[in-house]
């Protein structure tokens, strides 16, 4: 049997690279779209990298963008994909007010782009399409826990643009029998996590702070509430849904929700710090300048008790909050129903939120070491404060 051949957008993105990894073990032939940088940024996929003189590679990357209809059409004119998954996005839903026009056209038409170029190649019975929407279609909370069935009232332009895409793949689905479906993916984070994201930015911060290279680290709004899970553990259900008789769309989730504060305190107690917050037992220690009222002070767990003290014998705040990181809207609250997915896919997550974590924070102080390493012998190490 030949193989099967996939095409994935956003291959150089955290699911990009968990899918290709993991579609690749199942025999897969994996195409990738990368976009032109000027400097590479396939970090997380090098690991999969073949050499283009190499014959009967199984792992082929090729320039493109979702805004470029032509180059799209093209590629999978080339590739006859049996699956595409579109996971290319701009994803920050902060950045998305800053630039939502650009936004608009990548999220929200670049799906229009892939689902009109399956249909004019005549590939609507062949490629089947599956489309990385997502939880931040509910915004505004409209009912809890959020399932299939739960009306959207999306709070950005990325989520709106998001919402267009989500449509437009129902619509092709049941104007054009196209096998397409909506993944609406609960946030899922890993050690791949994009860097400027409240998960990775928390350990970053973290293990910095543990092994001397930064003081403290500035967030946003800490009470929004989210439904985390591993993106290892979700790729597998962006597969399964493609493996589905027809088209449909899930909401994957685990159906636990937690505070940003509460990820904080669980990150720092996996490396022996005790983060309390202000009102819970905590003095006042004063305003910070450009910071908001909510400052944190930790107790120190044994582990790394003596160099932290060692630090923060003044200034034991290493939490601020910074307003500038809070978003004109903000949606307060997700939390998952999984009930499809786990009925229909059979999908069960095989991480925790404590198991992310614990995962996430090693992974984060392995790599700063290494740049403590860099520091001391004379590199420059870039650290991410957005
Ligand atoms: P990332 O931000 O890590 O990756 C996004 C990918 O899209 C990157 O490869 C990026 O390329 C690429 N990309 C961005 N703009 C374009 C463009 N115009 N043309 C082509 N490629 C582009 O996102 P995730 O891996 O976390 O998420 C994957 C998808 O799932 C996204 O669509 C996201 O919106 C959605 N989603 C994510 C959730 C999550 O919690 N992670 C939850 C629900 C949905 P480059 O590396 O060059 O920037
Ligand atoms: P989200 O993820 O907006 O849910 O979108 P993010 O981690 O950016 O924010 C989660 C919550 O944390 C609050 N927050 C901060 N967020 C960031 N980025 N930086 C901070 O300093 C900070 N402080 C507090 C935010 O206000 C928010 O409430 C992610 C993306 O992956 C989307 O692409 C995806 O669709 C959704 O998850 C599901």
């Amino acid at each position: 049997m030949s193989k099967k051949v996939a095409f994935i957008t956003g291959v150089t993105g955290q699911d990009g690279a968990y899918l290709s990894e993991y579609l690749l073990k199942k025999g897969y032939i994996v195409h990738g779209m990368k976009r032109r940088v000027s400097l590479l940024n396939t970090d997380r996929i090098d690991h999969l990298y073949q050499d283009p003189h190499v014959e009967n590679r199984n792992f082929i990357l090729h320039y493109g963008d979702l805004t470029d209809s032509m180059n799209i059409t093209k590629l999978i004119k080339e590739i006859q994909p049996d699956e595409i998954y579109n996971l290319a996005a701009m994803s920050h839903v902060k950045v998305s007010f800053d630039m939502p026009e650009y936004v608009a056209n990548a999220d929200g038409i670049g799906t229009l782009r892939i689902l009109e170029a399956v249909r004019l190649l005549g590939l609507e019975n062949k490629t089947r399409v599956y489309q990385a929407s997502t939880s931040e279609l509910y915004g505004l909370v409209q009912e809890v826990p959020q399932k299939e069935t739960t009306p959207f009232y999306p709070r950005s332009p990325y989520a709106v643009a998001k919402m267009y895409a989500y449509w437009i793949t129902v619509n092709y689905r049941e104007a054009y029998g196209i096998h397409a479906s909506n993944g609406i993916l609960f946030n899922h984070e890993s050690p791949l996590r994009g860097e400027t994201f409240v998960t990775r930015k928390v350990t970053r911060a973290l293990s910095r702070i543990i092994l001397g290279l930064q003081d403290m680290v500035y967030l946003g709004n800490l009470s929004s509430k989210r439904d985390w899970g591993h993106a290892k553990d979700y790729v597998r259900a962006m597969h399964a849904i493609l493996q589905q008789e027809k088209g449909d769309d899930y909401v994957i989730a685990t159906g636990i929700t937690t505070t940003i504060r509460d990820f904080i305190k669980k990150a720092a107690k996996d490396v022996g710090l005790e983060i309390l917050f202000q009102g819970e037992g905590v003095e006042e220690k004063g305003y910070l300048n450009h910071v908001d009222q909510d400052i944190f002070v930790e107790k120190v767990g044994e582990e790394y008790l003596e160099q932290i003290l060692l630090r923060t014998k003044e200034k034991s705040i290493i939490v601020g909050v910074d307003v500038s990181y809070f978003r004109p809207t903000e949606v307060d609250m997700l939390i998952g129903d999984p009930s499809k997915c786990k009925k229909h896919l059979d999908w069960e997550p095989e991480y925790d939120l404590d198991g992310l974590i614990k995962e996430m924070m090693a992974s984060d102080i392995k790599l700063f070491k290494k740049d403590n390493y860099l520091k001391e012998g004379g590199f420059t190490t870039m650290n991410y404060y957005e």
